[in-house]
């Protein structure tokens, strides 16, 4: 609500619209990423609790308080009937903001998606003023997005709820064994459907059981061996109840993906088996399989493979050599090169950053707050950054005294402008530890423009990491155009890492990795965490270094602080 109403509000022109809007962002953020329910706090404190949170003033404590009481707020209530518009999915179509998005209501009526979809097949907008055909073609490649998208949900989504399904089944002394299979398991960028496998000699019991968890909506089908479920999260659910002896085979097969089991059963048919999803049979019917997919890759006569690699890639040919690459771990990762804080647009201090990292035993992590290009985002000019590499000073040394072993480097997300300089100075850059740069603005150059963009910031010697090559944004913007492979040759000559973003951009994406690597470039996996609770994004970036055959000695955060700086000033 907070946030609808900031969007709204920003495309009113009364002399404290800019002002509220931006309240009301902050105010959304804070309660976004408040540890504990807003109920909770307001129940304990009452409103002056509320007027302690960070960005909550007093009108806008009095507004979640009306809220909290009455379930509904006159502010969001009277904006609403201003403008009744679907602004929250409306501005999520890349190539629309607020004000435009009002403009297409008052001038067409468009009030939701399904609207917007109608005018421009009507081709109504290309005859809009301030629109125009290239507007309208924009806006059909972001509702194309959109839709593409509409259906399978982000890994960072659907793992973390595939996970907890599977502890509410061994917690319910039900099963033997249970795993996740299927495109989460391979950690695919998104995944369709949720596959869950388990051993269990009660299956009805299981499957009265898991039909019944308050996750799920509603039931599509129900039988022993096999259900599926709609869960309420927007993702639908296949369980299977196998015998030990199946099983192997079964995640074997229920792990797919559907190309690599291919593969894999013209392997078994030339050695003279018949695989399927019950068992590894023999000439004589009998199954050789075992109770693990290893003996099914092993009496295949290929060594067995981590399931990210399992997209018909070459894996399967590099397996039988025996040539499976030792890949990059979540366990590697020594630290966090992207990171912000609330000095620009995160949610936590330099020192609660720094704290959380200790904890997951990591040695060090990078601030890089924004730069002044990006005012939305509250990024800081030269001169604050002054202030900032000098906090960071102070804070090193703190934790010096206090004998641990942790480091927070010197660093900044520098903008990349439009003309390829950067938005700090030399001066500033050449003080710090490790500057990631990054495109945020001007996106839509041609392939040509674009990379000798980038190029010419990497040829400025000045940056250490390029953040989010493509600027993809998974579900919400496409990657703009831009030559790959050159930004690649420039990185390798230049010693600059390409960043795989783990958090929703998961940019590079795993065939882009594949398409860097013929370069001898290394990579930083990076959360670009704006919270600490972030920092758990990192297995979705290590998954999806390891989806490009991503190993070690690619990474530079699995180098330990040592040989980072080494590498850094190299
Ligand atoms: P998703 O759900 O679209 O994100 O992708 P997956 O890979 O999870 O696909 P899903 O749920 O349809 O099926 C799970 C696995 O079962 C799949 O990765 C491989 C296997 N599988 C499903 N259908 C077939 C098939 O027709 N042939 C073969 N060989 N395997 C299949
Ligand atoms: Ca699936
Ligand atoms: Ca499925
Ligand atoms: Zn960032």
């Amino acid at each position: 609500m907070l946030d609808e109403i900031s969007e709204l509000i920003s495309v009113e022109d009364f002399p404290t619209a800019r002002f509220e809007t931006r309240a009301y962002k902050k105010a959304a953020l804070t309660i976004a990423t408040l540890q504990e329910p807003i109920e909770e706090v307001y129940r304990k404190g009452g409103l002056a609790a509320l007027m302690e949170l960070p960005g909550v003033g007093k009108s806008i404590a009095a507004f979640i308080e009306e809220y909290l009481k009455t379930g509904k707020t006159k502010k969001y209530d009277s904006l609403k009937k201003k403008y009744p518009i679907d602004i929250g999915a409306l501005t999520s179509i890349q190539g629309l903001g607020a004000k435009r998005a009002v403009i297409l209501y008052k001038k067409l009526g468009v009030r939701n998606v399904d609207d917007l979809k109608k005018a421009i097949e009507q081709h109504r907008i290309a005859k809009l003023e301030g629109f125009g055909e290239k507007s309208e073609e924009v806006l059909q490649q972001g509702l194309a997005f959109l839709a593409s998208g509409s259906d399978r949900v982000i890994i960072s989504v659907g793992l973390p709820a595939a996970e907890d399904l599977i502890a509410k089944l061994r917690k319910s002394g039900l099963v033997e064994k249970a795993l996740v299979a299927g495109s989460a398991r391979r950690m695919r960028e998104t995944i369709g459907d949720i596959d869950i496998l388990v051993i269990s000699k009660k299956q009805e019991e299981v499957m009265d059981f898991f039909t019944k968890l308050p996750e799920v909506e509603k039931v599509i089908a129900k039988g022993p061996t096999r259900s599926a479920v709609r869960l309420k999260m927007g993702l639908n659910c296949d369980i299977r109840v196998l015998k030990p002896e199946s099983f192997g085979a079964a995640v074997q097969y229920f792990t797919g993906s559907r190309d690599h089991n291919i593969e894999v059963r013209q392997i078994a048919i030339d050695k003279g088996y018949k695989l399927n999803e019950y068992g590894l049979l023999d000439k004589k019917g009998k199954n050789v399989g075992g109770i693990e997919e290893e003996h099914i890759y092993e009496k295949l006569g290929i060594q067995w493979m981590p399931p990210e690699m399992r997209e018909a890639r070459g894996e399967v040919k590099l397996a039988q050599q025996h040539k499976i690459p030792r890949l990059v771990e979540l366990d590697d990762i020594k630290g966090d090169l992207h990171t912000h804080t609330k000095e620009s647009d995160g949610a936590n201090t330099l020192e609660e950053m720094a704290e959380a990292a200790m904890k997951l035993g990591w040695e060090y992590i990078n601030n890089t707050d924004h730069t002044k290009s990006e005012p939305v985002a509250r990024g800081k000019d030269d001169k604050a950054f002054e202030g900032i590499l000098k906090k960071v000073d102070k804070l090193n040394e703190k934790l010096e005294n206090e004998g641990k072993k942790f480091r927070v480097l010197k660093g900044a997300e520098c903008d990349i402008l439009k003309d390829g300089s950067l938005d700090l100075t030399k001066k500033t850059l050449e003080q710090m530890d490790c500057v990631v740069g990054s495109v945020h603005q001007n996106t839509k150059m041609d392939e040509k423009q674009m990379t000798e963009r980038v190029i010419k910031a990497l040829d400025s010697g000045l940056v250490n990491v390029l953040a989010h090559p493509t600027g993809r944004i998974v579900g919400v913007r496409e990657p703009f155009k831009i030559d790959l492979e050159k930004v690649a040759e420039a990185a390798e000559r230049n010693n600059v890492a390409l960043e795989i973003n783990s958090n929703q951009r998961l940019d590079l994406s795993d065939t882009n990795i594949m398409l860097v690597s013929k370069y001898k470039v290394m990579f930083a996996i990076d959360t670009d965490s704006h919270r600490t609770l972030e920092y758990s994004l990192m297995r979705y970036g290590v998954g999806t270094a390891r989806r490009g055959w991503v190993e070690k000695e690619r990474v530079i955060n699995t180098m330990n602080l040592g040989k980072l700086e080494k590498w850094l000033d190299g």
